[in-house]
């Protein structure tokens, strides 16, 4: 974008590359090598990502959407807020689009960690609504958000879709959507995209396409710290192992090392035997029960649920639980 529209802002708090190189080494130094999933999400990995939501077996994009376009007008209402609106992990801008015509709020305020996306996403949004002040947040949002002065004045609702809360551990999970309850005020809720339980196969297929798109995504990662930590993985060493775990209620993700070797990573290195995985996703799927559960350990109530005719995905509207002698807070 040459000339940002007048209605687009754009706050900075982007985490420090050193983070980045010190999670790397931390998550190569366990017993059981693992990576955080929002270390996907460079410029590449977005595209990869954005890709992944056409491949024919990813059902939960279109199925989210799905959602949006037949209710949205209800979930706006349940919202029951013209403020502002943040949106966690801004990805496919089509589902902001459907919630934004139906909800019109005065302010959107997308927050996510790749900074080149998220400037080009919210700058099209920005165009394209005059009337909307656009203040695009880059940050992690796994961790605590202090919110630029201008919009804590504001009455406050939140969108986080895609069921990326899955891809946080339970405990993670419960404490960011604590945390999310803090942004909200007293009358705002959030709508958080959820994915079901299901058939084994069609989870295995969505994280194995044919076109390997999402074992592209996977090994970008390892592209992405050789780049940016002067590393030296050999790609053609790793291969995409995604898999669904009954017991816990997670398709897995992993980069299984071919043979035995070692990799270096800005004066460290590591060795991988034949067969050792580095974990690099998790994605954890829920009945609508589990996740209502999930959400009242983190003081939010449900105000209400929407999942598709095949119950492949969920839609929850959540509100903080009103405290004994509180005011929802
Ligand atoms: C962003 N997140 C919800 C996706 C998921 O399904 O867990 C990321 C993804 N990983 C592989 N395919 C898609």
């Amino acid at each position: 974008m040459n000339n940002p529209p007048a209605n687009f802002h754009f706050h900075d708090l982007q985490p420090a590359a050193a983070d980045f190189r010190a999670d790397v080494i931390a998550g190569l130094s366990r017993a059981r090598k693992s990576l955080s999933p929002k270390f996907f999400y460079d410029n590449r990995g977005s595209q990869l990502f954005d890709a992944i939501t056409r491949v024919p077996e990813y059902y939960p994009t279109r199925t989210e959407i799905g959602l949006l376009q037949r209710h949205g007008p209800e979930m706006a209402e349940r919202l029951g807020n013209d403020g502002l609106l943040f949106e966690l992990g801004s990805g496919s801008d089509i589902k902001i689009r459907v919630l934004l015509n139906a909800l019109r709020p005065r302010i959107y305020t997308p927050i996510d960690i790749s900074h080149a996306h998220l400037r080009q996403a919210a700058g099209a949004i920005a165009e394209d609504h005059p009337q909307l002040e656009v203040h695009a947040i880059c940050a992690d949002y796994s961790r605590p958000l202090d919110l630029p002065a201008a919009l804590k004045r504001e009455q406050r609702a939140a969108f986080f879709p895609g069921s990326s809360i899955g891809n946080f551990d339970p405990v993670q999970a419960r404490d960011l959507l604590r945390r999310i309850a803090a942004l909200l005020d007293p009358g705002g809720s959030l709508l958080v995209g959820v994915d079901l339980k299901k058939d084994p196969a069609l989870l295995h297929a969505a994280y194995n396409d044919r076109a390997g798109v999402t074992a592209e995504f996977n090994l970008n990662l390892l592209t992405r710290i050789n780049r940016e930590l002067d590393a030296d993985f050999d790609l053609a060493a790793f291969r995409h192992q995604a898999f669904y775990n009954e017991t816990l209620g997670r398709v897995e993700m992993h980069l299984v090392a071919a043979t035995a070797q070692r990799v270096h990573i800005n004066g460290h290195s590591f060795s991988f035997q034949a067969g050792e995985s580095l974990h690099t996703e998790n994605s954890y799927k829920f009945s609508v029960e589990e996740f209502q559960t999930l959400a009242a350990a983190a003081g939010l109530a449900s105000v209400g649920v929407w999942q598709d005719d095949d119950a492949l995905f969920s839609i929850h509207c959540l509100r903080p639980a009103q405290r004994p002698g509180g005011h929802g807070k």
